[in-house]
This record gives C-alpha cells, sequence and structure tokens, in this order.
C-alpha cells in the first residue's frame, strides 16, 4: 500500500487553490463572523482615509496655491488668457496698503485687485505674505485636516490589526484543538502509516500557514481589492478621461500578473516539496546520529544531502528569475503609467482642462494603485503554502481510522465488567498495515489469578500479541473474548481501566517522576506515594536524583535508563491498581542489579492479579502456570517450565542457548 504511505507527501498535493477548501474553513470563521464584519467596516473606513489624503494635497494645491485659472477676470472672447491672478480684496486695509506700493502691477476693478501670477516675485516676501494671508490660513487648515487624518489612520490600522489578529489568532486556537482532539482518538494503526514527526510538524505549521492565509486573505480581499476599485472610482471621477488614459497599461499589468502566476506555481510547489525534503533529511540524521557516526555514513549522507540541496538551490535561482523579472515589470509599469499622467494630464493642465491639484493627486493615487500589486508575488506564495497546509489539515481530519466503539445494545446498557474473569484468545490473525501476517491462528486463554509467560524469538509477534489484549489493535480475523464476550462489544474505556501496560521500551511523558507515575498532578497521599514507590523498587532511584520524585525528566526520559525507565512504568501500573498486568520485558541491555530490582518489583505487582508476561529472560518465566512459545507468529509449545523442558522441544532448545540460564530442571 504504498500510497497510503504517501499520505502525507507535498508532492501529491499539489493542485493549487481549490475554493472548495476555503469553504471549508467557513465553520471555523462563523464563531467570529463579528470580530471579522468589524474588520472588515474598519478596512472600508481605513480605505476611504487612504483615498482621501491625495485629494487633501489637491485641495491645498488647487484652492490656495495655484487657483485655477477659470477665476481669472478677462474671460474675454478670443485666446484664453495665459495669465492667472490672485485676487485681492481691498476692503481689507492692510491687503489695500500693500496694492498701494504697487500701482504698476495691480489691476483694480471695483473693490478687488488683482495681481498675476507671474508679477508676485516683485513683491517683497513680507507683502506677498500680507497679500496671500487668508490662502496660509487655508493652507494651515488642511495640513491641520491632514494631520488628523493621519493619526485617525494610524489608530484604525491599529484597531483592525488588533481584531483581525485576535480573530486569526482565536480560529488557530480552535483549529488546533480539534485536531489535537482529532488525533488522539485516531488508531494506532494511522500512526503506523503516517511518520509522526513528520505529522508534527507539518501540523504545527500547517497551522501557522493557515493563520497567515487567513489574515492575508482578509487583507487582500478587502484591503488591496477595496483600495484599486476605490482609486479607480476617484481617478474617474475626477477626470474620466485621464483615468481612462492611465488605466490602458492596466492590461499589460493583468498579462504580467498571469505570466507570473503560470511561472510561479510549479516553481513555488518544487520549492515547498524541496524545503520539506531537506527539513526530514536533517531531522532524520539528528535522530540517527549515533548510527550514523558508528556506521561511519557521513560521506555517503552528505553526498546525497549535496544532491538534494544543489536541487534546492537550482530551483531557488528559477523562483529569483521570476521574481526578478516580475517586480521590476511592475515597477516600470508604474512609471509608465506615471508618465502617461504627466504626458496627457500635463497637457490637460496647460489647456486649462485639468486642475495641478488633480494632476498631482493622480500621480499620488496611480502609486498607490501599485502598492498592493507589488506584494501580489508574496501574498501568492502565502495563498500557495495556505491551500497546502488546509489540504493537509482537512486530510486529517477526515481520516476516519478511529478504533470502532460499539454501539449501544438494544438493553440500553453496554455489557458491564466488574472482575476480569477470563482473556481468550480465539483463533487470532493479526497483521499490521502491510506485509506478513504477524499473528496466525493463536489461541490461549487467561484465567483470573494466573500468570502466563510468552516467550519467542525477536520478531516472533510477542509485543503484538500483547498490543491486541488492550485494543490498541483489532485483530483481522478470530476473535478475542473477554469474560466470554467480544472486547469490540465493550467500550474500550471499560476494559482499559483495568488493566496496565508495561511496555517494552516504556514512554515517559517530559514531566516529572511523580507526574509520570501517578498520571499527572496531585497524586495519592503521601504515605500512599511512599508505599508505591517502594513497592516498584524506585526508592533507590529517586533518592539519587536531586529533586526526589519531583525531578524533571529529560526529552523522552533520556535521564534514566531504560532499566529505570521500566521500574517507573511498573510504579505507574501499582498506582492504577490494575486486575491484570499486561508486562513487555524490555530487550534492551540492563545491568543485573537493575534487572533483580524489576523482577522484585514485577513479582509483587503480580501478586494477587492476573498477568501475561511477556519474557526474554527465561528466569522471568519459571514461575508462570503457563508459557506460551511463540515462532513466527505461532503458538507452538505451551505448559509449564518442567513439562516444556522435558519435552525438549522449541523451549528446551531457547533455553540451552540462553547464557546463565543454568542446568535444565
Ligand atoms: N511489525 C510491524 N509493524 C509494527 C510492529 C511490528 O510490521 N508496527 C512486525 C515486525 C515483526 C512482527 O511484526 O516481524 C512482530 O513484531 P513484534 O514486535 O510483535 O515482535 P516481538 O515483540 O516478538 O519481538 P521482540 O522480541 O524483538 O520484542
Ligand atoms: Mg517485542
Amino acid at each position: 500500500m504504498r500510497p497510503d504511505q504517501d499520505y502525507f507527501e507535498e508532492t501529491r498535493l499539489g493542485k493549487a487553490y481549490d475554493l472548495k477548501l476555503l469553504r471549508r474553513l467557513r465553520p471555523f470563521t462563523r464563531p467570529h463572523r463579528r470580530l471579522i464584519v468589524w474588520s472588515v467596516g474598519l478596512v472600508v473606513l481605513i480605505t476611504l482615509l487612504d483615498l482621501a489624503l491625495p485629494y487633501v494635497t489637491k485641495l491645498a494645491i488647487d484652492r490656495y496655491i495655484v487657483p485655477p485659472a477659470a477665476s481669472a477676470p478677462d474671460s474675454r472672447p478670443g485666446p484664453p488668457p495665459a495669465e492667472r491672478y490672485l485676487s485681492i480684496d481691498l476692503a481689507d486695509p492692510a491687503a489695500a496698503a500693500v496694492v498701494g506700493k504697487y500701482a504698476g502691477v495691480a489691476r483694480i476693478d471695483g473693490n478687488t485687485a488683482r495681481i498675476a501670477f507671474t508679477d508676485l516675485p516683485r513683491l517683497t516676501p513680507a507683502d506677498l505674505a500680507e497679500l496671500r494671508r487668508d490662502d496660509l490660513a487655508g493652507l494651515t487648515g488642511l495640513a491641520a485636516i491632514f494631520l488628523v487624518l493621519v493619526i485617525l489612520d494610524f489608530l484604525l490600522n491599529f484597531s483592525q490589526a488588533m481584531v483581525m489578529e485576535y480573530a486569526g489568532q482565536r480560529m488557530m486556537h480552535d483549529l488546533r484543538m480539534q485536531l489535537y482532539g482529532h488525533i488522539q482518538d485516531l488508531a494506532l494503526e494511522f500512526f503506523i502509516r503516517n511518520p509522526v514527526g513528520r505529522l508534527v510538524t507539518r501540523v504545527t505549521s500547517d497551522i501557522q500557514n493557515m493563520y497567515e492565509l487567513f489574515t492575508s486573505f482578509v487583507s487582500f480581499i478587502f484591503k488591496d481589492l477595496v483600495l484599486l476599485a476605490g482609486i479607480a472610482a476617484v481617478m474617474l471621477a475626477l477626470n474620466w478621461k485621464l483615468a481612462l488614459v492611465t488605466f490602458a497599461v492596466l492590461p499589460l499589468v493583468a498579462a504580467a500578473s498571469i505570466g507570473f502566476s503560470k511561472h510561479a506555481r510549479d516553481i513555488f510547489r518544487i520549492l515547498r516539496v524541496q524545503v520539506a525534503e531537506i527539513n526530514t533529511r536533517f531531522s532524520e540524521t539528528i535522530g540517527g546520529m549515533r548510527a550514523i557516526q558508528l556506521f561511519r555514513q557521513e560521506a555517503n549522507n552528505s553526498r546525497r544531502f549535496a544532491a538534494l540541496n544543489h536541487e534546492n538551490y537550482l530551483a531557488g535561482m528559477r523562483q529569483i528569475r521570476v521574481l526578478a523579472v516580475f517586480l521590476p515589470l511592475i515597477e516600470v509599469l508604474a512609471v509608465v503609467s506615471v508618465a502617461l499622467i504627466v504626458w496627457y494630464g500635463g497637457g490637460r493642465v496647460l489647456d486649462e482642462t485639468l486642475s495641478l491639484g488633480a494632476l498631482v493627486a493622480f500621480v499620488s493615487y496611480i502609486r498607490m494603485f501599485y502598492r498592493p500589486l507589488r506584494d501580489l508575488a508574496e501574498k501568492y506564495n502565502i495563498l500557495q503554502n495556505a491551500m497546502a497546509s488546509a489540504e493537509r489539515i482537512f486530510l486529517v481530519l477526515d481520516t476516519t481510522t478511529v478504533l470502532p466503539q460499539p454501539s449501544l445494545p438494544p438493553g440500553g446498557r453496554f455489557p458491564q465488567l466488574d472482575r476480569l474473569e477470563e482473556i481468550r484468545f480465539d483463533n487470532v490473525d493479526f497483521r499490521y498495515v502491510t506485509g506478513e501476517p504477524v499473528l496466525k491462528q493463536v489461541s490461549f486463554n487467561l484465567r483470573r489469578g494466573e500468570t502466563v509467560a510468552v516467550v519467542g524469538a525477536t520478531g516472533a509477534g510477542k509485543t503484538s500479541l500483547i498490543s491486541l489484549i488492550p485494543r490498541l489493535y483489532d485483530p483481522t480475523a478470530g476473535r478475542i473474548l473477554l469474560n466470554g464476550r467480544d472486547l469490540r462489544e465493550y467500550p474500550s474505556a471499560v476494559f482499559r481501566d483495568k488493566m496496565a501496560l508495561v511496555m517494552q521500551e516504556s514512554f515517559l511523558f517530559s514531566g516529572t517522576i511523580r507526574e509520570n507515575v501517578f498520571d499527572g498532578a496531585g497524586g495519592p497521599a503521601p504515605a500512599r506515594a511512599e508505599e508505591i514507590i517502594a513497592a516498584a523498587n524506585l526508592n533507590g532511584l529517586v533518592g539519587r536524583l536531586p529533586h526526589g520524585l519531583d525531578t524533571l525528566l529529560g526529552e523522552s526520559g533520556s535521564l534514566i535508563s531504560s532499566g529505570e525507565r521500566q521500574l517507573i512504568a511498573i510504579a505507574r501500573a501499582f498506582a492504577r491498581n490494575p486486575q491484570l498486568i499486561l508486562f513487555d520485558e524490555a530487550t534492551s541491555y540492563i545491568d543485573s542489579q537493575t534487572e533483580l530490582l524489576i523482577q522484585q518489583a514485577l513479582e509483587r505487582l503480580m501478586r494477587q492479579r492476573t498477568a501475561l508476561v511477556v519474557a526474554h529472560r527465561l528466569s522471568t518465566v519459571r514461575n508462570a502456570q503457563r508459557i506460551l512459545v511463540m515462532n513466527r507468529g505461532r503458538v507452538i509449545e505451551s505448559g509449564s517450565h518442567a513439562e516444556l523442558m522435558a519435552r525438549q522441544g522449541f523451549y528446551y532448545r531457547l533455553h540451552q542457548a540462553q547464557p546463565g540460564a543454568g542446568p535444565a530442571q
């Protein structure tokens, strides 16, 4: 089932954006709809403000700096007046005094004096300031309005960013919780098919990508598109002819963007795949460093990594080439637009059909227009990443490999389970997802109070057999009966509560020993805790550690040996006070002293309880009532130690082969 193993490979997830995926995000946006509406409302306000700023500049120029010539007095027929005039109200005595000084240049017409703009340099700066006092006051007023608008813009931008990020963070929080809960419910089978390390990194960085999608998507759709539309509308309103001339460049911009996205799609995807591969290679190398150094694989590994790295470099260069064409091209088109405005608009200013202020505003607007287009490349990358991420997240969420739980029987009650009376394997076959059957027609039973041992060569299927009892997996054929009923008729919590599994490589959570033994914080009363620690032979270890029971274990328990780890797992089993013990003896080397501690602790643990013990050291199994001898997935012999030795079969040979087994009894 190769395709299954590629389940999470980037390579299979090439389809760029699929709007169906976006629709699937809706349930996550729904609870935060109000925030999103708020955010969009703020975006619209911000856009209006952004559009207002160049308009204020236009007003400043047209009203106060260079008023349009339309206000000139002599609109006589004939050639248009080449002059603009400054009008002065002579009712103001200060102004009248200044006009009096320049009788040669001022034309008096009733109560108004007019001075041509071209003559203004002849006035002294002080006189000029006096005459243009109103213009200066008007300018100051507009500058104040400009400042207020800018401050408002800042405040709105701040609020909008906060509201949107808040909504985004909340959504990601919900998505992460749902994903986490879902992954915890998946059957172990899923984790055999999907490498766990990869799953984890994907899931964390995928969520981050979704967050970026949300924020940049909202800002793209609402900010950029509204801004573009707004600019186009304002430009058309200001002067539709000039606007249309300016828009003549837009087909080129569209062509450039389409060309870019066509080239970028593949390259961005290839790069993403390669970065993922490099990450995987790195983590595998670091994880397997011991093996690599022992087997002197460094050179080999480096060579493979160099090839991968080189491909990544080539793809990176292709990306840069595309970007290096696109970004300057957009820049050039922006400049061409400005040139068109200056050429055509400048001409209109000259023939007085366009005000100077409008021309300046046009230039500002067209600059604003190109800003979002320049970010298009980046947004495109985010969008693509996010789509791939969304696809992966939904792949996990859509996975339904959960352990099927029984539906409520007609009586309305699940079967009860107070005492574990008997576990019976009835012709059980089992295989992991791929390949060979691991267990073949296994039948045996385990009654209350019994200890049954399982022995066999490595790979015989002992761990697999023991894993079926807490229903970590289901048999592929046959049944496992618990008190005479199929295990699958009970909700799994019912029987898991009654058992404790001590695994071959005991897994410890990062945290303190206390948290590991007593399932989280708190735990039983101190006296009881001490009793458990003593019974599990943990006193020595706990005494040796700096903070005793509250010592933090290194990541995955690396501070302590695998033997000590099993002691902690035994203590954990003690703390749960189970009816059934499932013990899978560690295979790794354990010094004889720790081994003795484990043996003693195990014996104490099994007292008065039912136990199924996988043993690698035959000394562990002698006291078992029954021993199952496994070979290649089958139980080939069973009986007590004495019976099996007498039979001189497989068990006998296994026993003989084991060093320190002592003379056969
Ligand atoms: N196997 C598999 N997938 C897994 C675990 C095991 O395909 N996730 C295969 C490998 C072995 C077979 O199943 O061929 C039996 O594995 P067990 O772990 O059950 O074998 P033992 O526990 O008997 O071996 P050991 O003594 O090494 O612990
Ligand atoms: Mg095993």
